[in-house]
């Protein structure tokens, strides 16, 4: 279920973490010192908020970042390889982005909590992009893009929405936001998760049992899960071969979760028929890789959604003003799960 004012799932709401000292202990009295290892140019954007919006902050640029036993909070994509030396007093790390994977948590010590990003502007970002590619794989849009490049005029038959299935692996933040812009469209929706979900209008399952009966339903695939030990990998051959014939694949997710050779099989095959690819195992990829030159596949580079710096960093400022008064804070990450 979706949080109306914020647009994050309740689960978020509910994975909350932090310390909780006597209300308002930490507050006013203790300097907050804040590093950020990240772009600089937006960086810049970042400082500039915390200087309006948390003025008692002291907000330093990686690597000039002062006495390092100062820091009690670091934004980044990723941290350094030697946190706990470098940064021995540090209590929350803020992901710039809604995935973690790119951090290694067994790197970051144990009671520095990890939040990732939740941010109104990103869900929307990718509903945008996955509304976008769904749309253009239900309306053959690969093939027409193949055909425009081969000077061909082709016309294919059109196919009502009703009759085409929609399988969105991954029903957190950003499943649930697109399930409910493409019910706009009368696509049959189906959805699947590791714990059991109620959303009107998609049927759900859950857990690695029920995930076959749920691939068998789905005409185009969508994949917005996160990227853990259970996921990497997932669409494979084995994946792709319960899917109907002549399936179609989005992967707006992790370049993790793909296993390109086996796509390139079954587009061979025609089993999967045509696919959208906003993400790669390797970011840029090789001028001639396969996928990159491949006639029925699109590929975007890794744009399909985007933390903007002004939101995430007013954002961040509130969750340090809660996290100093003993409040919980949103999007938490449960490190056994790894999302
Ligand atoms: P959430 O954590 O909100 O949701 C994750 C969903 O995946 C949950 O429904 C979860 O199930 C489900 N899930 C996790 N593990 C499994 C599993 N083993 N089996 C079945 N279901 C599983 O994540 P978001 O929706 O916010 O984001 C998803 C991912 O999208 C991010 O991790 C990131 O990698 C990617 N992303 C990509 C972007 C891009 O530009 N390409 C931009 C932003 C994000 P349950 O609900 O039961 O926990
Ligand atoms: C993210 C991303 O995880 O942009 O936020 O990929």
């Amino acid at each position: 279920m979706m949080s109306q004012s914020t647009g994050m799932a309740e689960s978020d709401v509910e994975r909350t973490g932090g310390p909780r000292p006597a209300a308002g202990q930490q507050a006013a009295s203790q300097p907050i010192v804040v590093a950020y290892k990240s772009d600089p140019v937006r960086g810049a954007v970042w400082s500039a908020v915390f200087r309006s919006e948390l003025p008692q902050a002291s907000f330093r640029m990686w690597p000039e970042i002062g006495a390092g036993e100062e820091v009690e909070y670091l934004v980044a994509w990723v941290a350094p390889p030697d946190l706990e030396r470098v940064l021995p007093n540090l209590k929350v790390l803020f992901s710039i982005g809604a995935g973690i994977d790119q951090l290694n948590l067994d790197a970051i010590p144990p009671h520095v909590t990890i939040v990732r990003m939740l941010d109104p502007d990103l869900t929307r970002g990718m509903v945008e992009y996955a509304t976008f590619a769904v749309l253009a794989l239900h309306r053959d849009i690969p093939h027409y893009v193949a055909d425009q490049q081969a000077s061909r005029w082709s016309y294919r038959s059109l196919q009502r929405a009703e009759e085409r299935r929609v399988g969105i692996m991954g029903l957190g933040v950003l499943g649930q936001a697109l399930a409910e812009s493409l019910k706009f469209f009368g696509f049959p929706l189906r959805g699947w998760s590791a714990s059991p979900k109620t959303i009107e209008g998609v049927e759900t399952f859950s857990g690695p049992e029920r995930l076959g009966t749920f691939l068998s339903g789905c005409d185009i695939l969508v994949c917005l899960l996160p990227l853990t030990e259970d996921t990497r990998g997932i669409l494979c051959h084995a994946t792709f071969e319960q899917l109907p014939k002549g399936a179609r694949l989005l992967n707006a997710a992790r370049g993790g979760h793909l296993v390109e050779d086996d796509l390139i099989a079954a587009l061979a095959s025609g089993h999967v028929d045509c696919a959208i690819l906003d993400v790669l195992q390797s970011e840029p990829p090789a001028a001639d890789h396969a996928l990159f030159k491949h006639p029925r596949v699109m590929i975007t580079p890794h744009i399909a959604s985007a933390t903007l710096p002004q939101a995430a960093a007013q954002r961040v400022c509130r969750l340090i003003e809660r996290h100093r008064s003993g409040l919980p804070m949103e999007g938490v990450i449960d490190r056994r799960r790894g999302y």
